[in-house]
């Protein structure tokens, strides 16, 4: 379990929190991933198309044997896993897993762009990565992260909804 990598979960259905704890469960039962840390949960005003639901957010700090490629194909089943409960057509999401970091990585590929591109803007990413990991350490050329949560305008429209229970990393998903 050599990398380091980050994600960032977000779910806007009324079963929210559902989504987002089956999301790290199945993180969790992945033989070659190690869940070491998930952020509170943060009720979100929706960024983008805003004419949907508020969103439920969390960051979450893992250990990988896989490549990022690889990281991204599990989560993409994730997210087909859980999607096909609940079919919407152009209806809000069930749930999102995006990849923000991996090791100190630069990736730029078809399907794939790490830094995740838009978390510069987004204070629904940044909030809950900042919180548990407040030092976290960025590829070169990459500005530090308190200073770019400082410049971001909607940071009110993220709310503290479930406040993680002290070390315990699972205890507020109810897992
Ligand atoms: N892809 C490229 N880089 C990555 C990466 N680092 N991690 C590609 C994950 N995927 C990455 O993603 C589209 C394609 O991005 C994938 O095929 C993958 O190869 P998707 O999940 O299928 O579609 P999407 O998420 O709808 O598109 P997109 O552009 O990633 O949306 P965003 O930017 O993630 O925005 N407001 C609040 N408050 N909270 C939210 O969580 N989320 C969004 C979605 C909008 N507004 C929001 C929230
Ligand atoms: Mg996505």
């Amino acid at each position: 379990m050599d990398n380091l990598a980050f994600l960032s979960l977000g779910s806007n259905l009324d079963d929210r929190l559902s989504y987002l704890r089956e999301a790290v469960e199945l993180l969790r039962q992945h033989d070659k991933i190690e869940v070491t840390n998930v952020s509170s949960l943060y009720e979100t005003e929706p960024v983008g198309y805003t004419d949907q639901g508020k969103f439920l957010n969390l960051a979450v700090k893992l250990h990988t044997a896989l490549s990022a490629e690889e990281l991204l194909k599990v989560c993409q089943d994730i997210e087909q896993q859980l999607g096909r409960k609940r079919i919407i057509r152009w209806g809000p999401r069930t749930i999102d897993l995006d990849i923000l970091l991996y090791n100190q990585d630069n990736i730029e590929s078809d399907d794939l762009s790490v830094p995740h591109p838009r978390m510069h803007e987004r204070a629904f990413v940044i909030i809950p990565l900042l919180e548990i990991e407040p030092h976290i350490k960025l590829p070169s050329g990459e500005e530090n992260l308190q200073d770019v949560l400082a410049r971001i305008p909607d940071k009110e429209g993220v709310r503290l909804w479930k406040r993680k229970n002290g070390e315990d990393a699972f205890a507020h998903l109810g897992n």
